[in-house]
């Protein structure tokens, strides 16, 4: 199990990084964090309801402004430092992780902000390539460090949204609101009921100290994710039109009984996997508010079985995780778990009581191992804060 680096030590050391890439120490600073989906997936850009909150990892960035329209961005994670010239368009270029920092200062221009040049250090404690947001959180936190750069505060909501054209238009991933929305707004000891079409949120508490999300990273990532991603995408649109509704949020199970016959086509599985997934988001959101914690985990592990059989976008890992999770429920140290984010590898979350997930995660992580040759990566977190400036 990785224990969390604080905000403290993580700052501390990118300062000082900071200094030695750019020869003066940094003057500004901002964090977002990564999520994790508690439920609601693949539900964001139906319209639906999504349960995410923020975690104990997230991507810190240092800047200090220059006298010229010059942007220097260098990370403690890979070597290509990028360079860009506020006086000229932005758009996608090499390095590639440098994508989601162009895309958000675009937005953020677009939306009325006049930043100076500067230069930046990116440092993450979000594991990247693992499901946990760190591109929507790299997107947020740049848009963070530009409100304190220049001064001018962006609603979070219209922040959010700059962020997702940001991962639409300069990395290609069309995907929906729900990771820049928690990235932006989390709140520590509260998940975050988003309305993904009227961008309503309803924070709901999660503050019982007797139980905490553990991550589970299987440590696979299928490479077909963006495709599979667009596709999901583009048929849960078209099962829309055959219903005649707006997004399939609007539909109900009658409507799909109607429309598809065969329980067994594949459009009626993928409306049928949003239809329920957006009632069980909804019921879990009720289960978590009233500290039901069984509720809750039985909705978790029903969502599980959809995105597995319905909508498909398990794999044979994440199901051997939940599945070995599912032993500890009868003894009461776990509750509910299920694969989460877009899917095709990455991590589970289980909701797991405190003074047994250190056990819990060792027989996983024994486990899994044992049956798969592969050896995952874990850790414990509560809901964390979202974006925000640091002092430094
Ligand atoms: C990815 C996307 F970026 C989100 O918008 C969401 O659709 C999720 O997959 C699936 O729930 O993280």
């Amino acid at each position: 199990m990785t224990d969390a680096v604080t905000l403290e030590q993580q700052t501390a050391a990118a300062v000082d990084q900071f200094t030695q890439t750019f020869g003066q120490p940094p003057t500004h600073a901002a964090v977002a964090p990564g999520r994790v989906n508690l439920i609601g997936e693949h539900t964001d850009y139906n319209d639906g309801f999504v349960l995410p909150m923020a975690i104990e990892r997230q991507i810190l960035l240092l800047a200090r402004p220059r006298d010229d329209r010059k942007v220097r961005l260098a990370s403690t994670g890979v070597p290509e430092q990028a360079e860009l010239n506020l006086d000229q368009p932005l758009a996608p270029g090499e390095p590639s992780w440098a994508n989601y920092v162009r895309g958000a200062i675009a937005g953020c221009i677009e939306r009325g902000l006049t930043p100076p040049g500067f230069d930046a250090l990116v440092d993450s404690t979000v594991p990247t390539g693992g499901g946990l947001s760190s591109s929507a959180a790299l997107e947020v936190g740049t848009a963070t460090l530009l409100e304190s750069l220049t001064g001018q505060p962006l609603d979070p909501v219209q922040k959010a949204l700059l962020c997702q054209k940001a991962e639409h238009d300069f990395a290609g991933m069309p995907c929906g609101i729900m990771d820049q929305f928690i990235s932006a707004m989390g709140m520590a000891d509260h998940a975050l009921l988003i309305d993904c079409r009227s961008y309503e949120t309803r924070r709901v508490p999660m503050h019982d100290p007797d139980v905490v999300v553990l991550i589970v990273n299987s440590n696979v990532k299928h490479e077909l994710v963006g495709g599979e991603y667009a596709q999901r995408r583009a048929q849960c649109e078209a099962a829309a039109r055959t219903m005649n509704v707006p997004a399939l949020r609007d539909a109900t199970l009658d409507m799909l009984d109607e429309a598809y016959p065969d329980p067994s086509d594949v459009a009626f599985r993928r409306a049928r996997h949003v239809i329920t997934e957006n009632a069980r988001t909804l019921a879990a959101a009720e289960a978590l508010a009233a500290g039901d914690w069984a509720a809750m985990g039985q909705l978790m592990l029903e969502s599980h079985t959809s995105m597995r059989d319905d909508f498909e976008i398990s794999c044979k890992e994440l199901d051997i995780l939940v599945e070995l999770a599912t032993r500890r429920i009868a003894s009461g140290e776990l509750y509910g778990s299920r694969m989460t984010g877009g899917g095709f590898g990455g991590c589970t979350v289980s909701l797991v009581r405190a003074d047994a997930a250190d056990a819990v995660g060792k027989f996983l992580a024994h486990q899994y191992e044992h049956i798969t040759g592969i050896h995952p990566a874990l850790f414990v977190t509560r809901p964390a804060a979202g974006a925000r400036v640091v002092e430094l």
